[in-house]
């Protein structure tokens, strides 16, 4: 205040503020320059008689002699410049043409008019300090209130962070129970389930031993072309697939080695051949009409007209009466069925069975006939189903996957405490991560530097944008910095939070965001935020000072200071 009052007083009567002492020369300095003593040069180099001082000739290595004329080239020239600031210009400034100080005072030779506008300036520069102190004035404000929200945060989420580090002890101790329970219930239903299904698998595996056996008599029926009940060395013979040594003919070798019988015999029964043979062959064993069939499934068309919506299908012959016919002349390999007498025979062979129904198919139709029971008391064949409509053990007659009967009640039951307990294991294996991920959270808060008290937490969790004429900024306080296009495109992350980079006395005065989407031939992208203080949080400019190394200008009242008293200021006025 004392000051103003002084400042006050010399703009009412400068005359006041007048102290003899030679041109160029501060107030400070006017006892260095007594015109009743010799002058010391300043850097005590000499002393030269008084007169010497401001006689435009210079005397002293370090120019203190001539503070007020330009004789000197490193002599310095005190401007007074009352209202304003005082200031010292190079004195080779002094009487060169050009007003260098306000109150015009370094032209006193008058080469120029120089008008003194120090009491302008003044008043400018005491309404932008005025501008200052109210900004951190209020900046600082609210500052106070980011420091108490920020530490009050802090708090709140640390008893947070108790509350939840006691639950997950709970919680690990819940699913610990929880997962012995499930462990001990999943017991009996896992033992339940599996009876269940080992009694299914024993069902399906019983139904394909019945189809294996039904397969195997249906073979040797097929395989005992003269109906004799054996399958003889010549009825093998006809089957190529037993021509091991792939010679064109299946000879009595590979013929006994397949029956499994020694030179002795000649011909084995249904019992020796389901026991010794089927096993042998089954995998590759093909019924007659397979092996006509050899991929093309080719039909014999009929050379009598054949009746409207029938064919003959070759492999629908068996092939003894293939062979019937042929001996007649009435069938061919090439033509198939070859008819003289119209119709005439048609008793040959059994319509239903050798001529299909285009529109009317019988499942029956494609199957073999059966052998009919004989004397010696062999069993009606039962013809399992060929081709396509073959069920297949564990499917059903759609060829889906024939379901697994339910379980019963009990391992019902069984399934719904093990179902319980498994739930219940979810649930709190989930509750705990929920709580892990929860405690990650809040210890990653915890973590930061929001500034000596709090202050800079009001910038978590907030973004702010910046556009320029090219991009839009963006800044996420405490993650992240993002450069996006103006005219559409993707996001390129500038920068993650990396730490505070302000100076070492000052190191709240800028942050760094760093490694950021990489550079082509660069380095990855990081930005620099410098904060001031402001009324309030935003991006009030960007720029990339070198390539991929961005600077962004951010105020935020986090940065304004308590501010000092209004009456230290420097332009105070020199009496
Ligand atoms: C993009 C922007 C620019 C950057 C170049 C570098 O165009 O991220 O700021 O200078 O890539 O190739």
């Amino acid at each position: 205040m004392l000051v103003f009052v002084f400042t006050a007083l010399s703009l009412l009567s400068p005359c006041l503020a007048t102290i003899p002492r030679p041109r160029g020369v501060a107030i400070s300095m006017a006892s260095f320059y007594k015109p009743d003593v010799p002058f010391q040069c300043l850097d005590g180099s000499k002393q030269v008689p008084f007169e010497y001082v401001n006689d435009d000739y210079c005397d002293c290595p370090d120019g203190s002699d001539e503070p007020g004329t330009s004789a000197c080239t490193n002599g310095k020239f005190h401007c007074t410049n009352a209202g304003y600031r005082p200031i010292n210009i190079l004195s080779s400034r002094v009487n060169d043409g050009i007003c260098d100080c306000c109150d015009g005072s370094d032209e006193w030779e008058g080469n120029i008019e120089c008008v003194n506008n120090c009491k302008e300036l003044g008043r400018k520069m005491r309404e932008d300090r005025e501008k200052q102190m109210q900004l951190q004035d209020s900046g600082y404000k609210v500052k106070l209130q980011y420091m108490e929200e920020g530490k009050k945060r802090r708090a709140e989420k640390r008893a947070e962070m108790e509350t939840l580090e006691q639950s997950k002890v709970e919680l690990e101790a819940l699913k610990n129970e929880v997962e012995a329970r499930k462990i001990e219930v999943e017991g009996p239903e896992k033992e339940a389930k599996e009876k269940h299904e080992q009694a299914w698998k024993e069902v399906q595996e019983a139904k394909k031993a019945e189809l294996d056996k039904i397969k195997a008599e249906t073979a040797f029926y097929e395989m005992d072309e003269n109906k004799d009940n054996r399958v003889d060395l010549v009825e093998i013979k006809a089957h190529a697939q037993f021509d091991v040594d792939n010679n064109g003919e299946v000879c009595d070798s590979e013929a006994r080695e397949h029956l499994e019988i020694g030179e002795e015999a000649d011909h084995v029964d249904l019992e020796h051949f389901m026991e010794k043979v089927w096993p042998n062959i089954r995998d590759f064993y093909k019924s007659p009409a397979e092996q006509e069939d050899k991929g093309d499934n080719q039909e014999i068309e009929p050379k009598l007209p054949p009746r409207p919506g029938r064919r003959y299908v070759k492999n629908k012959l068996p092939m003894i009466e293939r062979k019937k016919l042929q001996m007649r002349g009435k069938y061919t390999e090439d033509d198939g069925y070859i008819d003289h007498e119209e119709d005439d025979d048609e008793d040959e062979f059994d319509d239903d069975d050798d001529i299909d129904d285009d529109d009317d198919e019988k499942p029956e139709d494609n199957m073999l006939e059966p052998p009919k029971a004989t004397s010696s008391g062999v069993p009606d064949l039962v013809v399992p189903p060929t081709g396509e409509e073959e069920n297949r053990v564990g499917e059903n007659k759609t060829g889906e996957e024939e379901a697994m009967p339910e379980y019963d009640d009990e391992t019902k039951q069984l399934i719904a405490v093990a179902d319980a307990a498994r739930k219940q294991f979810t649930d709190a294996d989930n509750a705990l991560r929920d709580a892990e991920n929860a405690i990650r959270d809040l210890q990653n808060y915890l973590n930061l530097d929001y500034g000596p008290n709090e202050e800079f937490s009001a910038l978590k969790g907030n973004c702010y944008e910046y556009t320029d004429r090219e991009y839009t900024y963006k800044l996420c306080g405490f993650e992240k910095a993002t450069q996006r296009p103006k005219a559409g495109g993707s996001e390129t992350t500038l920068g993650n939070w990396g730490k505070w980079e302000g100076t070492p006395e000052d190191k709240y005065a800028a942050q760094k965001y760093e490694n950021g989407q990489s550079c082509w031939n660069g380095p990855n992208r990081s930005v620099k935020v410098n904060m001031k203080c402001g009324l309030e949080n935003k991006v009030t400019g960007t720029s990339e000072p070198s390539r991929c190394e961005y600077a962004f200008d951010f105020e935020t009242p986090a940065r304004c200071t308590e501010p000092p008293a209004r009456a230290s200021d420097d332009t105070h006025d020199e009496l």
